[in-house]
C-alpha cells in the first residue's frame, strides 16, 4: 500500500539521514501560488544542504507515497484534497488522484516508511472555542502515536495554545524548545507560554528520542521563526482577529478552518505573512536535517 521512492529507500537501507516533509503546506491549501512552489524548493534544498534526503509524503492515485519525483511534486502543488491520518484509508480505498497530507497523515507515513524526523511549518492543535466545537486537530493524536520527531515553528495563535500544550502533556509527548524558552506562535517567536524543556542541539534531541519510556510516542521540537523574519506583533494580532471574525461570519468549521484562516491572514497582512511562512518552513527543514544527521550518527 505504501510506495517509498528509490532514493529514500536506499538512504534508509544504508542508514543515511532522511527528513519526511508534509504536503498540505505546499499545496493550494497551505500557501498561495507561486509561493507554494518556492516553499517546496527552499525546504527541500535546506534538507539537502544539511546532508539529509528529503521525503515528501502524499497520496497519489490512491497509493501512499514517501519521496516524490519532480513531476509528482508538481501534482502535489496543485492538490486540493486534504488528507489527515484517518483519511489515508479512504484516499486509498477510493483511489484519490491527489491527496495532500497534513501533519497527522505525514507522521503516520513517515513511521510506516521507517523515517524518524519530520519537518513541517506549524502543527494543528486545540481550536479556540473547543468547549462548543470539540475541534482538536488529529495532529496531536498522531504526535502521541508515532515515534517521530516533528520539527515545527509551534502552532498558529488562532489556536488555543495553552490547551494545546496541556493536551500534549496529557498525551505524553515531550515538547522541546530549540534554543528558545517559549513555545513559538508560528509568525512570531513567542506565544508568551513557556516550553517545558529547552534543548541546545541536535544530539540532545536524538538522546530524548532514544530515551522515551513509551516506544510509540513522538517528540515535538519547536523552532522559533528567525528573528529577521518575524511578523510585527501588532500586524500579527490584527490579522488574526480579522481572519477569525471572517471564519465565524462565513460559518467555517472542521477541516476547512485552517486553510480558510491561513488565506485570510495572508489577505489581512497584504501578503506579509507569506515570506514569514516560507522563512520558518525553510528554517525548520534545516533544523530537521541536523536532527536526522545526529540520529543517523548515533
Ligand atoms: N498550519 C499552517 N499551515 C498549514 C497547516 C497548519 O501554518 O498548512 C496544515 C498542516 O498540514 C496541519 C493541518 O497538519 O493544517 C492541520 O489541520 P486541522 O486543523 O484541520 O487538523
Ligand atoms: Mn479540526
Amino acid at each position: 500500500m505504501i510506495v517509498v521512492s528509490e532514493q529514500v529507500r536506499s538512504a534508509l537501507d544504508e542508514g543515511r539521514p532522511v527528513v519526511a516533509m508534509e504536503s498540505t503546506i505546499y499545496s493550494t491549501l497551505g500557501l498561495p501560488v507561486p509561493h507554494n512552489a518556492e516553499a517546496l524548493r527552499r525546504c527541500r534544498a535546506a534538507v539537502e544542504a544539511g546532508g539529509a534526503v528529503p521525503a515528501v509524503t502524499a497520496v497519489l492515485d490512491g497509493t501512499w507515497r514517501v519521496g516524490l519525483s519532480p513531476d509528482e511534486e508538481q501534482r502535489v502543488l496543485e492538490g486540493t484534497r486534504k488528507v489527515a491520518e484517518r483519511d489515508l484509508a479512504v484516499a486509498a480505498a477510493q483511489s484519490w488522484d491527489v491527496g495532500v497530507t497534513t501533519v497527522s497523515a505525514s507522521v503516520a507515513l513517515a513511521h510506516r516508511a521507517g523515517i524518524s524526523v519530520f519537518a513541517t511549518g506549524g502543527i494543528g492543535g486545540v481550536h479556540r472555542g473547543v468547549e462548543l466545537s470539540g475541534d482538536v486537530s488529529a495532529d496531536l493524536d498522531a504526535l502521541a502515536n508515532h515515534p517521530v520527531v516533528t520539527v515545527c515553528a509551534g502552532a498558529k495563535s488562532f489556536l488555543d495554545l495553552p490547551r494545546t500544550l496541556e493536551l500534549l502533556e496529557t498525551a505524553g509527548v515531550p515538547v522541546l524548545g530549540w534554543r528558545h524558552p517559549d513555545f513559538p506562535a508560528f509568525y512570531v517567536r513567542s506565544s508568551g507560554l513557556p516550553v517545558p524543556h529547552v534543548v541546545q542541539g541536535a544530539d540532545e534531541v536524538a538522546r530524548v528520542l532514544r530515551s522515551r519510556s513509551r516506544p510509540q510516542t513522538g517528540v515535538l521540537l519547536t523552532v522559533p521563526i528567525p528573528e529577521a523574519d518575524e511578523l510585527d506583533r501588532a500586524t500579527h494580532d490584527a490579522a488574526l482577529a480579522t481572519a477569525l471574525v471572517a471564519a465565524e461570519v462565513a460559518g467555517i468549521s472542521g477541516a476547512a478552518v485552517t486553510p480558510f484562516v491561513l488565506e485570510r491572514v495572508g489577505r489581512a497582512t497584504e501578503g506579509g505573512s507569506v515570506p514569514a511562512n516560507l522563512a520558518l518552513a525553510e528554517n525548520n527543514a534545516r533544523v530537521a536535517a541536523e536532527v536526522a544527521v545526529a540520529l543517523a550518527a548515533s
